[in-house]
């Protein structure tokens, strides 16, 4: 008997099992009612009296070595199957979803790329300005219809903190700060008090140029607005440079391009008249550089501003001005394949 009880525990402490099937069948081999521990417990009962009590403990401790190699073998076929799941590691890999340029970002860094090539650089500032940086250094008078409630985001009055209404703000800091030659692009964010439509936002973003040297002349603007529009909506584009007016420069100019649409031929877009506005410019106002710093007899510069928006609606005919703002990806989706 206690040779048998030895030989088994040897047999079972070699057991190994490589599936639940596998150990199912150990288990009964030894374990069930009919298994081999069983039969030796059904043979204790002819064990002579003074042999039983040695007897009983080996047995017992059978029994239970034989359950806890059963358990240990149960818990490493589980783990197993946890953390080598048969995957195919040949499979090929699933798609990753990108997410996709906003399209007033690929036409603001378009239009920053474009100046780029002509030397200028970018320079950025704040969106919450006091009222010098927004209109004083700028030359608009203390009753321009600009600093009213109407139109401008007042955060707090006197002294006015408000939401820049254009990145010019950020020019006069430029100005303030830096010696000419300056010649560098405003890209940002601004604000006005508007009533939301699919033709109006109460934000928009622009990008304004500004450059300054000895010897900057309308002719130099002209040329580099040419430059421009011929890059952004190809090589046949015509400009047209109109008389306007803006408190920041003089003389000042709205310019038209050739209707992308119609090629100038006459269309509902550009109202039949084959051009469309696209920026306004001139030449920066000697006030505006004397309010900086900046010695107007011996400096002279121009400056342009756009509405990324308008540029944006040109390029892809998006009609209403609230899809830039929604987020919605069926809108976004569209401008997948550009960079
Ligand atoms: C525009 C149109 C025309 C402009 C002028 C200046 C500054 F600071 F130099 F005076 N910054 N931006 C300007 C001129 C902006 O946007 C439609």
């Amino acid at each position: 008997m206690k040779e048998k009880i030895k030989q088994l525990a040897n047999e079972i402490s070699a057991l190994k099992a490589s599936d639940i099937e596998e150990l199912e069948a150990i288990r009964i081999k030894y374990l069930s009612k009919k298994g081999e521990v069983s039969n030796l417990f059904n043979e204790f009962r002819n064990v002579p009296n003074e042999e039983k009590k040695e007897m009983g403990q080996l047995l017992n401790q059978l029994k239970e070595t034989a359950q806890e190699k059963i358990n240990t073998l149960k818990d490493a076929l589980s783990s197993n199957a946890a953390g080598t799941q048969k995957e195919d590691l040949t499979r090929t890999a699933e798609a990753l979803k990108l997410g996709t340029r906003h399209p007033l970002s690929l036409v603001r860094n378009e239009i920053i790329h474009i100046f780029s090539k002509i030397g200028f650089a970018v320079a950025e500032g704040p969106e919450i300005e006091d009222d010098w940086h927004v209109f004083g250094a700028l030359n608009f008078p203390p009753e321009h219809p600009a600093r009213d409630m109407q139109d401008t985001f007042f955060i707090e009055k006197n002294p006015d903190i408000l939401l820049r209404t254009h990145t010019s703000s950020v020019q006069v800091r430029v100005m303030e700060k830096q010696k000419p030659p300056i010649r560098l692009l405003f890209p940002g964010r601004v604000y006005r008090n508007e009533a939301i439509s699919y033709r109006a936002h109460c934000f928009f973003h622009q990008v304004e140029g500004l450059y300054i040297d000895k010897d900057v002349s309308f002719a130099d603007l002209r040329q580099a607005l040419l430059y421009f529009a011929k890059e952004m909506f190809g090589a046949e584009t015509e400009i047209r440079l109109r008389p306007s007016y803006f408190p920041f420069t003089e003389p000042s100019a709205e310019m038209d391009i050739s209707c992308n649409i119609c090629g100038g031929k006459g269309c509902p877009f550009c109202k039949h008249t084959g051009w469309v506005e696209i920026l306004g410019c001139g030449m920066v106002d000697p006030n505006v550089l004397k309010n900086c710093g900046i010695d107007p007899d011996e400096y002279s510069g121009y400056a342009f501003g756009m509405g990324v928006e308008r540029i944006t609606n040109l390029k892809y005919q998006v009609k209403d001005l609230r899809l830039f703002s929604e987020n919605d990806v069926r809108f976004l989706e569209e401008f997948e394949a550009v960079l």
